[in-house]
């Protein structure tokens, strides 16, 4: 049995092979060595002692080959599948497409990373809003002309609107806070407006507050300058014209020349040579006391500029429509 067996396994290159060996000659029931075991009963005890050493002998011996064999089978096949699923690392990678920032998210931050390199932080407010925070804590009562100026989409009318500008955040940043205050508010705003290349009914913008007790129209104009001085360069120009708005007194609004045609006059510009970005001002009286702040400690300035205006005049867009328009051949180009 044994000269049999050590020969047959000779040839034995597959883990089911060697399965068969083992059983053949092995195997609990019907293994030939069983097969001896048998025949025991009937020899004497002497014979039954000399029959059993020989037949764990053998045995030990046969499994050990076994072991020794299982091993070298368990190696090759290794080898075989490392060589079948083997992978060229120098092999050029599947070029999958990576997107990018949209444009307004990308003009968003780095207005605010300007803002918050003068000390400002940035906070976020609710795009949903009641009339008092919109309208009636910023001295816009409710007969006041000046709400002709902002369309609103009411959701109860009178009560609750979809926020016609982010200046309602002047109110819930000075309630929540004592001065001094330094704060930057982008977000999304909603007028029932016609829309054209320059208009949009929904649009974002970015407020800005400052509150402290010396701050006076030349600081506004300085921090604003500053501003458009990092963001579109030193070659641009800025002026400010005066205006109205029922929360800042004194008012205006700031415009940048255009860098389309340097001021000649363009499409982008309306050819006036100037694109609008913001109104500001000095934070009104009567706001600073609806928040509890004493007019004759503090005071402040307020601003509110256009996020599609601010990238159409940085890139030289003349359609505000193309911002939402999701066409990839003109967000590519960012
Ligand atoms: C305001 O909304 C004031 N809350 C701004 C302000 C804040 C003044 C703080 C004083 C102090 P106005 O309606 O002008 O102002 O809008 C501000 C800016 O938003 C504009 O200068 C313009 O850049 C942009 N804007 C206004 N309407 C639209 C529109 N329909 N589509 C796109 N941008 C617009």
């Amino acid at each position: 049995i044994r000269t049999k067996a050590i020969a047959e396994l000779e040839p034995v290159t597959t883990m089911a092979e060697l399965e068969e060996w083992d059983i053949r000659y092995l195997g609990r029931n019907r293994g030939e060595l069983k097969n001896i075991a048998a025949v025991m009963p009937k020899l004497t005890k002497d014979g039954r002692r000399a029959v059993g050493q020989k037949m764990n002998a053998v045995k030990s011996e046969l499994e050990s080959h076994l072991k020794a064999r299982r091993e070298e089978i368990r190696q090759k096949e290794l080898l075989a599948t490392l060589e079948k699923e083997r992978i060229d690392v120098t092999m050029p990678g599947r070029h999958l497409p990576v997107g990018h920032m949209h444009p307004l998210t990308r003009t968003i931050q780095e207005v605010t990373d300007v803002f918050m390199k003068m000390g400002f932080q940035v906070v976020q407010g609710p795009e949903v809003e009641t009339d008092y925070y919109n309208f009636q804590a910023l001295n816009i009562p409710a007969d006041h002309p000046s709400r002709d100026m902002q369309d609103t989409f009411w959701i109860v009318p009178g009560e609750l609107l979809l926020r016609t500008q982010t200046s309602p955040m002047q109110i819930r940043v000075m309630k929540q806070t004592r001065p001094p205050v330094r704060a930057v508010v982008p977000g999304k705003v909603f007028r029932n407006e016609a829309i054209d290349a320059t208009h949009e009914a929904q649009f974002h913008q970015i407020e800005g507050l400052l509150i402290d007790d010396q701050c006076t129209m030349a600081t506004l104009k300085g921090c604003l300058q500053t501003f458009a001085r990092e963001l579109y360069g030193e070659g641009r120009q800025v002026r400010f014209r005066a205006s109205y708005f029922p929360f800042t007194e004194p008012s205006a609004e700031m415009d940048i020349s255009c860098g389309e045609c340097n001021g000649k006059g363009c499409r982008v510009c309306k050819y006036t040579g100037w694109v609008e970005l913001l109104g500001c001002g000095m934070v009104h009286p009567k706001v600073l006391r609806e928040v509890g702040y004493d007019p004759k400690k503090y005071r402040g300035f307020a601003f509110g500029m256009g996020v599609e205006r601010i990238a159409l005049a940085k890139y030289g867009i003349n359609e505000i429509r193309l911002f939402t328009s999701n066409d990839l051949r003109f967000l590519r180009q960012f």
